[in-house]
């Protein structure tokens, strides 16, 4: 259809946002992401690669529409291999081929692809999509069936959902077994997982746990779906709060907001006693917990992060100790537990996980796909960024042992229910928050508690510097040292040199037009100082340029 076609491509508000042929587009950390306009032609493109790969493995392939943390002009698609995972790397290439061909190449690309893929049975192939709630969804959607239409695949419209439960509802119509694949399949999963948990929970006796959360929704799509979802669980074992639900996306407020501003969000008071508050972001795929930062100043609305690394150790905290039972009765045989984190990860947090849980974290490039494929290598892969993008990934080892082999213990009976509370298939907030409060529960822990008994965070500081043309700048090494432009790593090396137990970097954003430098340092003064630094590092660069 000509509405999307490059040159026709038509937008929500109906008006042709046609796109030149020589612009190219590139499948970066999630997807493609871009202005809303840009998107009609993109999505009809990406439905139509969903459907030949729906058909190729003869199951069920997602597309989600959603720009996540991005401001709300924005939008994006990305595609969901029949596990619920990421699309496959070989599959990103195909996509970014079809939606950089003309639309005069078009025609050939698409007989070029579908040559190279062998199609047998295709009753079960179909696309499944979903959409956050920016107001250009509905549009994309309507994109996104005219792309599978194009193969007469069958397409699913499953609403405006969050990106983690797209990515369930793929693996469950792939794996009837693992649930049921609509919204209260997926609801009544989780929930009765964290229900029974609580019930073989004993709080300890001296327990300074407290039920409630307040949660900072970015006005996105958490706060319909974790609404629903919490239905089903009674507010005697958790009470929630809803903040941000209805104004503008991510403006000021979502996980994104408070992680690099460490600042409250918009409408928590540095005044109220808030003791435990949670962000999602726009999509709610990341989770961050926080609190007012105790300080002087009574006007300060500092923030006290907990972050995906401070969710990261306390999970495996919890893990580890359910596990012991399995070792105890079992000393030869053990399961390979894995933590990965990114470059992002606070190093007070990587030093804890070496040194104090004895784990070799492995750091791997940005990216959820990224992470998810180092985790796979365990039986049990705990994977966060310090965004609060995580999750943890089980083998089928564990499945056989832990979910499968039923057990008297009491601890392995807590983490088989544990590892259904989690949405193993991707970073999800609304089940990371009910893992954390379970483990929260469990320990008897308050806030302090959890701030305390673990590790401390270095000072650290992310800066987002807009730029012109951020694929000039290449990275290696997972993403912390930068080969190009050719000397500036050694500029930050010259900075970084300067301040004690320093360490920085810089690098492209795959989803904003923007460099990112990340920075940490022995005092939030230098810490600050060194950011400044090497943020102009990066203007001079591109000044000159
Ligand atoms: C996406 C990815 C995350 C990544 C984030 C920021 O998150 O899924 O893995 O950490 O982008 O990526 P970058 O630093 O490349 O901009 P989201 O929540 O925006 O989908």
């Amino acid at each position: 259809p000509v509405e999307y076609s490059r040159a026709g491509n038509t937008t929500h508000s109906g008006n042709v946002h046609a796109i030149q042929d020589d612009e190219k587009f590139s499948y970066g950390t999630a997807g493609f992401r871009f202005k809303s306009e840009k998107l009609p032609f993109i999505v009809f493109r990406c439905a139509y690669v969903a459907s030949l790969r729906a058909r190729q493995l003869n199951s069920a392939i997602g597309v989600m529409i959603t720009a996540s943390h991005n401001p709300s002009c924005d939008n994006g698609v990305k595609l969901v291999d029949p596990s619920g995972d990421m699309l496959n790397e070989q599959w990103e290439i195909y996509a970014t081929e079809v939606v950089n061909a003309t639309d005069a190449e078009l025609p050939a690309a698409v007989r070029a692809l579908e040559k190279q893929i062998s199609v047998g049975k295709t009753q079960l192939s179909r696309v499944v999509c979903g959409m956050d709630t920016r107001c250009s969804g509905p549009c994309l959607m309507n994109a996104a069936r005219a792309g599978a239409a194009l193969f007469n695949v069958q397409f699913d419209d499953i609403g405006v959902v969050s990106t983690p439960m797209l990515h369930y509802a793929v693996k469950a119509f792939n794996e009837p077994k693992f649930a049921e694949p609509t919204h209260d399949g997926y609801y009544s999963a989780i929930a009765d997982s964290f229900k029974k948990l609580y019930e073989i929970t004993e709080e300890p006796k001296d327990s300074r746990y407290q039920p409630k959360v307040i949660v900072d929704c970015a006005n996105g799509v958490g706060a319909p779906r974790f609404r629903n979802l919490l239905e089903r669980i009674p507010s005697s074992l958790l009470e929630v709060e809803f903040r941000n639900e209805s104004e503008e996306l991510n403006q000021g407020c979502g996980a994104d907001f408070v992680k690099i501003s460490q600042k409250l969000p918009a409408n928590f008071s540095p005044t109220a006693a808030e003791p435990k508050c949670a962000s999602f972001d726009g999509d709610a795929d990341r989770l961050m917990y926080f609190r007012a930062k105790a300080s002087e100043n009574s006007e300060s609305n500092d923030a006290e992060l907990f972050d995906g690394d401070k969710i990261a150790v306390l999970i495996v905290t919890y893990i580890r100790e359910q596990l012991k039972d399995y070792e105890n009765s079992t000393p030869m045989e053990r399961l390979r537990l894995g933590i990965v984190q990114t470059a992002y990860a606070n190093g007070s947090s990587t030093r804890y996980i070496r040194e104090k849980l004895g784990i070799e974290p492995i750091i791997v490039p940005t990216g959820v796909k990224h992470l998810h494929e180092a985790a796979s290598e365990f039986d049990i892969g705990i994977y966060f960024e310090a965004n609060g993008h995580g999750t943890v990934v089980f083998s089928e080892i564990f499945d056989r042992i832990i979910r499968r082999t039923p057990t008297e213990s009491l601890p392995l009976r807590r983490l088989a229910l544990f590892s259904r509370v989690i949405n193993e298939t991707v970073g999800d907030a609304f089940a990371d928050l009910l893992a954390v409060e379970a483990v929260l529960r469990h320990y008897g822990w308050s806030m302090d508690d959890w701030a305390e008994k673990l590790y401390r965070d270095v000072p650290n500081v992310q800066i987002k510097v807009p730029v012109i043309d951020r694929s000039i700048f290449k990275t290696t090494n997972a993403e912390q040292t930068l080969v190009k432009p050719v000397g500036i790593q050694k500029m930050i090396d010259t900075d970084v040199a300067k301040y004690n137990n320093s360490r920085a970097f810089i690098r492209p954003s795959g989803t904003e037009n923007i460099v990112r430098v990340y920075a940490e340092a022995d005092t939030v003064e230098n810490t600050l100082q060194l950011g400044k630094s090497l943020e102009q590092v990066v203007l001079n660069l591109c000044n000159s340029n």
